[in-house]
């Protein structure tokens, strides 16, 4: 092999190497040793609850849910009135005219508890309650 033809493997092999290098470097995380994933990932409900909504109250009125659990809310609307479903502290307001369906998702990652009520009749208790619990233990 002439000392030429060493050359250009040697140049092959150190082009090579530098490119593998530069794709690492550049792409962290695709390696899963370099850095951490850039893309939150987004949430799937683990439950669906379906919330209707009444003249004048909701059903049901008590809602127990699992910390870091993604509830997708079916809100019917099931009354002659409009209602809303609305949670002030998550900044929720869902306005359902008669017969509407709509559905809100929501991921709870704290304990603790919320009111939801309907803006036009939470004075005659259109009230319900959320309490965020931790899970129970799996053994
Ligand atoms: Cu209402």
């Amino acid at each position: 092999m002439s000392m030429s033809r060493i050359t250009i493997i040697v140049g092959i092999v150190a082009v090579i190497i530098i490119v593998i290098l530069a794709v690492y470097l550049v792409s962290p995380g695709l390696y899963g040793t370099y850095g951490t994933p850039q893309q939150p990932v987004s949430p799937t409900p683990t439950r669906e609850i379906e919330v209707k909504l009444r003249d004048n109250y909701f059903e049901p009125q008590t809602i127990t849910i699992s910390l870091n659990e993604t509830v997708r809310f079916v809100l019917k609307n099931e009354g002659r009135v409009g209602h809303t479903f609305t949670i002030d502290e998550l900044g929720i307001n869902v306005r359902l005219a008669p017969g509407e369906t709509k559905t809100v998702e929501i991921t709870f990652n704290k304990t603790g508890s919320y009111t939801f009520y309907c803006i036009p009749h939470k004075a005659i208790d259109m009230i319900g309650n959320l309490t965020i619990v931790m899970p129970a233990p799996k053994y």
